[in-house]
C-alpha cells in the first residue's frame, strides 16, 4: 500500500492493513474491518467512469456464505401464485439488460461527520461504478405471477449472521421500487461473472439507492403487504424524517429508511497532502446523484470564485460523471474544494447534514497539495 493509502486508513493500525491484503483486492483496498468485512477503494481510483472491480470496496456484515448454500433464489410467499426457483442458468428466458450504476454505501464519509457518530469510519472510498448485467426483477415477479395487492417485496441473501443472537440481514423495498426497470438481479459486474465478494451468484442492483438495498447472495424474494421487520429494518438504515441536533435519538416516529443518496463528487487528484510538479495540472474527480443527473460541477481554487469543471461519460440518476478542471500549478501549498449540482436543483452543502449513525455524508470535498 503506498503512502496515500496509509493516509487514507487514518487511525487504522498498519498490522490489520496486512491482514487484508492477504486476500482484499491484491492488497489494493483500504481495509476498516474484517469481521464484518470493511474494505474501501482508494480515492484516487476515482478518476475513472468504470471502477476496476479489484478495487471495488466491499461491505459485509457476514461475510460471504458457503456458496453451496446458495445455488437459487427463491420467488414465494403468499403473493406470488407461481412460486419459482432459479438459478442463473434460469434466467436466460428472461431479457437481459446492462446498465452503469454507482454502488455507495450509506455510511459512506462517516468518519467525516461531526460530531462524531459510532460505526465503520469510513473515508470515501465505500462506492464504486460498474456496469451491471442480469433481468429485471419486475420480470421475474410477472413469471411468478405477483399479485397485485402487495406493497413491498422483502429480501434476504444466504449469509447468515455468525450466532442466533445477531439479526439476520433481512430488508424490504416497496413495490414501485422493485417493478422499476432499473431494478435489476444481476449476475455479471463490469462485463465478468460477478466475484463471490459482490454477492455471486445473484445479486440486487437497486440504482440511485445506498448500498444496504443491493443484496448479495439474493437467495429469497418475498412480496408482501408489510416492508420486513427487524434490526436492519427498524433501527438500521434509518434518517431523521427532518433535520435534528446532534445528540438526538431516532425513534420510529421522526425517522424512515433511507433510500436515494444525495448529490456529491469527490476529488480523485490531485490527491490530499500530495506534491504537485509545476504547469500545467488538473483537478480530476466522479460526481454522482441518485436523484438526478448531474448538472455542474464547480472547482474552488485556494478563496478564489466557483468555476465550472468540464464533464465527461453519460449523464443519468445514479451514475457518475467525471469531472476534469485544468489549473495552473504555481510554487506553494494550494487548495481546492468541489461542489456538484444535480439536474433536480440539489447542491451539493458545504457540511453534511447530520445524523445519529452519520449516512449520507456528501459535504464538499477539499484537497491540499504543494507545489515546489
Ligand atoms: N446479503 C447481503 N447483502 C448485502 C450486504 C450484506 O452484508 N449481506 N451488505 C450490503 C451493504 S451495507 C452494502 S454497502 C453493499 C456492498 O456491496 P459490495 O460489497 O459489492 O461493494 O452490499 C449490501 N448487500
Ligand atoms: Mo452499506
Amino acid at each position: 500500500m503506498n503512502r496515500r493509502g496509509f493516509l487514507e486508513l487514518g487511525a487504522l493500525a498498519a498490522s490489520s492493513a496486512i491482514v487484508a491484503r492477504a486476500f482484499a483486492g491484491g492488497g489494493k483496498l483500504l481495509a476498516y474491518g474484517e469481521r464484518p468485512q470493511e474494505l474501501a477503494t482508494p480515492l484516487s481510483a476515482f478518476d475513472q467512469l468504470e471502477t476496476p472491480t479489484e478495487l471495488f470496496f466491499i461491505r459485509s456484515h457476514f461475510g460471504p456464505p458457503a456458496l453451496v448454500a446458495n445455488r437459487h433464489v427463491k420467488i414465494g410467499g403468499g403473493f406470488v401464485k407461481k412460486p419459482l426457483q432459479l438459478a442463473v442458468s434460469d434466467l436466460a428466458r428472461f431479457t437481459e439488460v446492462t446498465l452503469t450504476a454507482v454502488l455507495q454505501c450509506a455510511g459512506n464519509g462517516r468518519g467525516l461527520i461531526v460530531p462524531r457518530v459510532p460505526g465503520v469510519q469510513w473515508g470515501h472510498g465505500a462506492v464504486g461504478q460498474a456496469s451491471w448485467t442480469g433481468v429485471r426483477l419486475r420480470d421475474v415477479l410477472d413469471a411468478a405471477g405477483l399479485d397485485p395487492s402487495a406493497a413491498h417485496v422483502q429480501l434476504a441473501g444466504a449469509d447468515l449472521p455468525p450466532k442466533p443472537t445477531v439479526p439476520a440481514f433481512k430488508r424490504s423495498i416497496p413495490i414501485a421500487r422493485a417493478l422499476d426497470p432499473s431494478t435489476l438481479i444481476a449476475y455479471r459486474m463490469n462485463g465478468a461473472p460477478l466475484r463471490l465478494a459482490h454477492g455471486a451468484p445473484l445479486r440486487l442492483i437497486v440504482p440511485g439507492w445506498a448500498g444496504n438495498h443491493w443484496i448479495k447472495w439474493l437467495a429469497h424474494v418475498e412480496p408482501a403487504a408489510e416492508p420486513a421487520t427487524g434490526f436492519y429494518m427498524e433501527k438500521g438504515y434509518r434518517v431523521p424524517k427532518t433535520p435534528i441536533p446532534p445528540g438526538t435519538a431516532l425513534t420510529p416516529d421522526n425517522s424512515e429508511p433511507l433510500t436515494v443518496f444525495p448529490v456529491k463528487s469527490l476529488i480523485a487528484r490531485p490527491g490530499d497532502g500530495e506534491h504537485v510538479a509545476r504547469g500545467r495540472q488538473e483537478i480530476v474527480g466522479v460526481a454522482f446523484s441518485g436523484a438526478a443527473a448531474i448538472a455542474k460541477v464547480e472547482i474552488q481554487l485556494d478563496d478564489g470564485a466557483w468555476q465550472p469543471a468540464k464533464l465527461e461519460g453519460e449523464p443519468g440518476a445514479g451514475r457518475w460523471q467525471l469531472f476534469r478542471f485544468a489549473f495552473d500549478a504555481t510554487p506553494g501549498t494550494h487548495r481546492a474544494a468541489v461542489r456538484a449540482t444535480d439536474a433536480a436543483g440539489a447542491v451539493q452543502p458545504e457540511h453534511a447534514i447530520w445524523n445519529p449513525s452519520g449516512y449520507h455524508w456528501n459535504a464538499w470535498h477539499r484537497v491540499t497539495w504543494e507545489v515546489a
